[in-house]
């Protein structure tokens, strides 16, 4: 098959051109929206050719950096090849690429950390600027024009209702057979037109599998043929086990308490290892018939398909090891019927996931002794990945959890500290931290309850009375004891390991 063959709108066909020529479409200073969610759907090709235009840019002594607007993460041969390139003066919503964290950490990329659910909407109410072009990886343009989606959709239909102009990536390497896996909706009406957005179940289709573009807008279209970003997991360590194995009693004993229904409620699990380790917990755990509304289908979710203990997924993309998307592509029948690819909008919409009353999981990086969360930032001032989805699903959640290690850095650190360094997620947010040392359930607690709770069920046996002798003379000094702290010292462990190389005083 030719990229002819996947360009059925044959009108089309003229506008195919060389990644090198279409980065020449895309000017300094331009604001860009891209296809990429959290290393799927990303366009595969262009992003280099834009590298290169860069650095020749840079060498003849002119300036070229373009500002990057996606759905979440990309991969190495996007944010990463732009970031080597200094080719990036903005970049929003997420980014997981360790160059590009590098540029943003060092100032040289300004890097605007969001809700996910927020981003479609401000770049339509025009908080962000006007679109010059979007950038959208494709595997097929049907006979009436229409787009059909890649690995995922993000914020795609936004980008080509905005920009200017319009660069499609054509990946050969993608399977075709995704067509009718989409669901992608639209109401375009701002604020005050708006209407509820008609999903009653995690399995509702509400919208059509295309993309629609006005074809006059594509000013290039460009073929690739290779696969999304490797998303490599590790084999669930002893401790996410742990952690697993709390949430899935925890969730029991609610259904033995009449406080979750006992077909239970669905699922939306966050990025990373541990997330995904708690998924494997699942598979083995006594819930049948689940339902996901996630925004990012990793592995884990698609074991569960596999397994039948999952009946549909809802996510915005796909984002698979390579294994699991060999098997995602030899069994793609069984997966059409039971995953549903939505716009980033509707999958992390608040109306939605309170409507649902999702089950929310979602890693941190550390949790202080009254529930504030910091997702984001280690030591306080250097980006990790960013917010992405875990605020929009956990403040609108029925449950919520925050799971992490206890420790972190062969316990140099401790993931429960006297005051994050940075939050992310509020208190008044926080439902349930889980460590390999317990579960701290904080509903219906006031703070100093929290405390104790938190110390004593999710910190390091190492940390545990280093955090109660901060509690306990937060008590004795403090002015107000609402919330018992001592201002002076509650940052004090995050600039001990700084200083040191370690947490333990
Ligand atoms: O460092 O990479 O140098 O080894 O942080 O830690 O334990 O492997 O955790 O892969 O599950 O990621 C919060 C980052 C966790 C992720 C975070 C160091 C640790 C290690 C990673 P190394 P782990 P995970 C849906 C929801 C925010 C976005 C979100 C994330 C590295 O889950 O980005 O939830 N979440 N989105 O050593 C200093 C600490 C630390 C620490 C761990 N307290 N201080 N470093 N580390 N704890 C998806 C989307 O929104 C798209």
């Amino acid at each position: 098959m030719s990229v002819q063959d996947r360009i059925r709108y044959t009108s089309l066909h003229s506008r195919l051109m060389s990644a090198a020529q279409a980065a020449t479409l895309i000017h300094h200073e331009a604001n860009v929206g891209m296809s990429g969610f959290t290393g799927a759907c990303y366009p595969k090709v262009l992003p280099q050719a834009i590298a290169d235009l860069a650095r020749a840019e840079h060498d003849a002594g002119r300036p070229y950096k373009i500002n990057v607007w996606t759905g979440a993460s990309t991969a190495p041969e996007c944010d990463g090849a732009l970031a080597e390139a200094h080719a990036i003066n903005q970049r929003l919503p997420f980014n997981s690429d360790r160059i590009m964290r590098q540029e943003i950490n060092n100032g040289d990329v300004n890097f605007i950390d969001m809700h996910l659910s927020h981003v479609a909407q401000q770049a339509e109410f025009g908080f962000l600027g006007h679109m010059d072009v979007a950038i959208i990886e494709v595997v097929a343009i049907t006979e009436d024009g229409m787009l059909i989606p890649s690995t995922g959709i993000g914020n795609n239909q936004t980008w080509l209702n905005m920009a200017d102009k319009v660069i499609l990536e054509v990946n050969m390497g993608m399977p075709i057979q995704v067509e009718g896996m989409h669901d992608v909706y639209q109401n375009n009406a701002l604020p005050p037109h708006r209407s509820p957005i008609n999903i009653n179940r995690a399995d509702d289709r509400i919208g059509t599998p295309y993309l629609k573009v006005d074809l006059n807008k594509v000013v290039a279209i460009v073929e690739s043929n290779a696969p999304d970003r490797d998303n490599v997991f590790s084999e669930p360590d002893d401790k996410s086990k742990q952690i697993a194995e709390y949430i899935v009693d925890f969730l029991s004993h609610e259904i033995k308490q009449g406080r979750l229904p006992k077909e239970m409620l669905p699922i939306q699990s966050g990025v990373g290892n541990v997330a995904n380790a708690v998924l494997a917990g699942l598979l083995t755990g006594p819930f049948e018939n689940l339902y996901g509304y996630t925004e990012v289908l990793q592995d884990g979710m698609l074991d569960l398909l596999r397994a039948g203990k999952m009946v549909t997924a809802s996510a915005t993309a796909i984002s698979l090891s390579a294994k699991a998307f060999q098997d995602f592509v030899d069994n793609i029948d069984f997966y059409r019927e039971r995953i549903i690819l939505r716009s980033l909008e509707i999958s992390n919409h608040p109306e939605i996931i309170r409507r649902l009353g999702i089950i929310a999981m979602n890693s941190m990086i550390e949790a202080d002794i009254y529930g504030n969360i910091n997702s984001t930032h280690v030591m306080g001032t250097s980006m990790m990945n960013g917010i992405g989805g875990s605020g929009d699903f956990t403040r609108n959640s029925f449950l919520n959890f925050f799971v992490t290690p206890s420790t972190a850095k062969d316990d140099k650190i401790s993931c429960i500290v006297p005051m994050v360094s940075h939050v992310d997620h509020t208190e008044h947010d926080t439902q349930i931290i889980v460590t390999e040392q317990g579960l701290a359930d904080l509903r219906g607690l006031a703070p100093r309850q929290r405390a104790k709770v938190v110390i004593d069920k999710c910190a390091h046996p190492a940390y545990r009375d280093q955090l109660h002798d901060y509690y306990d003379r937060a008590l004795k000094t403090a002015k107000g004891i609402h919330t018992p702290h001592i201002l002076t010292e509650a940052l004090s462990w995050h600039e001990h390991f700084l200083k040191t190389g370690s947490m333990k005083m």
